[in-house]
């Protein structure tokens, strides 16, 4: 663990608990001999992939940011009125923050709030952390750079007050169902009675929104797919050849979740050296890279009713296309 001070009100913290460019390394080689070919959607972060993800967020077609952003514009002081006192707002996944600092806008005036943004991408960290502590003086920032399992651990440290622990961005869509209640279930764990959790989840929708949302014109989110063989290429002496694979995203409506996939257009062989790897391809032959769920208000309440939480209050977007959740632990006193 390494702990830097470059400013007052403003620490980052980074935690090396597991060795990432081996598990990068040993995640490529597992995933690329599997039948049928996956890579995880964790490795689309490096810089690049940050970079490319915040320009997606802008995209016509990637309404989920506004419609969270809608949400959050309308709501930011009905979701602070839990929380009377001081306050830790600890977001998992924080990325460049711009939705937060709403929340924070709606906190602040009464309020000591410490801020703790959690994010893989140290560069994001500290450039959003640079910019909140200018925007708002008063506001103490911890930040750390892990990943959310590893940042997991540090919720259990931050008990002093109540707490609110966002998890936006529909990023509990990269879970299956089962993985999401786990999780929700491992922070259910370090809440007290007085913390929240504020989940944001995309709802599911017409096919054609959907893929057009995975699918923009411009090809940033092909861009962003791709980025991750340009990742195997830098990090593990790679050769693909990145105009011979094609970027697609299909709604699979059974499951309610967007599949991504890269698909090789040609029979090729391409070689890894750095983990002595040569993986053949058919033509057509795909690589799964993403799944990202949609919910239904029911699985919605299935997954926090599975992680022992229950919705305190939720709200929409005009158009109903994102959900945001305030979780509360499922207690005797909630009554249910
Ligand atoms: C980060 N995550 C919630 C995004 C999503 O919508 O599943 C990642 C993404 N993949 C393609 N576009 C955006």
């Amino acid at each position: 663990m390494m702990a830097s001070a470059s400013m007052p009100r403003f620490c980052l913290v980074e935690l090396t608990g597991s060795d990432l460019f081996a598990e990068f390394a040993s995640d490529v080689a597992a995933g690329l001999t599997a039948e049928p070919k996956h890579l995880s959607c964790r490795y689309f972060y490096d810089s690049e992939g940050s970079r490319l993800f915040a320009a997606i967020c802008e995209l016509p077609e990637y309404y989920l940011t506004r419609a969270e952003t809608e949400i959050l514009q309308v709501h930011a002081h009905e979701i602070a009125s839990p929380f009377p006192d001081d306050v830790t707002v600890i977001e998992l996944g924080s990325g460049s923050a711009i939705k937060t600092r709403l929340l924070l806008e709606a906190l602040l005036p009464g309020r000591q709030v410490r801020y703790v943004p959690i994010d893989i991408c140290r560069p994001v960290l500290e450039e959003s952390a640079a910019d909140l502590s200018k925007r708002f003086p008063t506001l103490e920032i911890l930040a750390v750079a892990a990943e959310y399992h590893d940042g997991l651990r540090h919720l259990r440290s931050e008990s002093d007050r109540p707490r609110m622990i966002l998890w936006l961005g529909s990023n509990i869509g990269n879970f299956t169902r089962e993985e999401a209640a786990v999780f929700l279930r491992r922070i259910r764990n370090t809440m007290t009675p007085a913390d929240r959790m504020l989940v944001g989840v995309d709802l599911r929708k017409d096919r054609a929104v959907l893929e057009a949302a995975y699918d923009d014109a411009a090809g940033v989110t092909a861009a962003f797919n791709l980025n991750l063989l340009a990742r195997i290429n830098q990090e593990l002496n790679g050769n693909f050849d990145l105009s011979t694979f094609q970027h697609q995203a299909i709604y699979n409506q059974d499951l309610g979740r967007i599949e991504m996939y890269l698909v090789s257009r040609r029979v090729q062989s391409v070689t890894i050296r750095r983990i002595g790897l040569t993986v053949a391809f058919a033509a057509g032959e795909t690589i799964h890279t993403e799944n990202s769920y949609k919910y239904s208000l029911a699985e919605i309440n299935a997954v926090a009713t599975a992680a022992g939480l229950h919705d305190q209050c939720f709200w929409q977007d005009a158009a109903g296309r994102f959900s945001l959740h305030l979780l509360a632990p499922w207690t005797e006193s909630a009554g249910i």
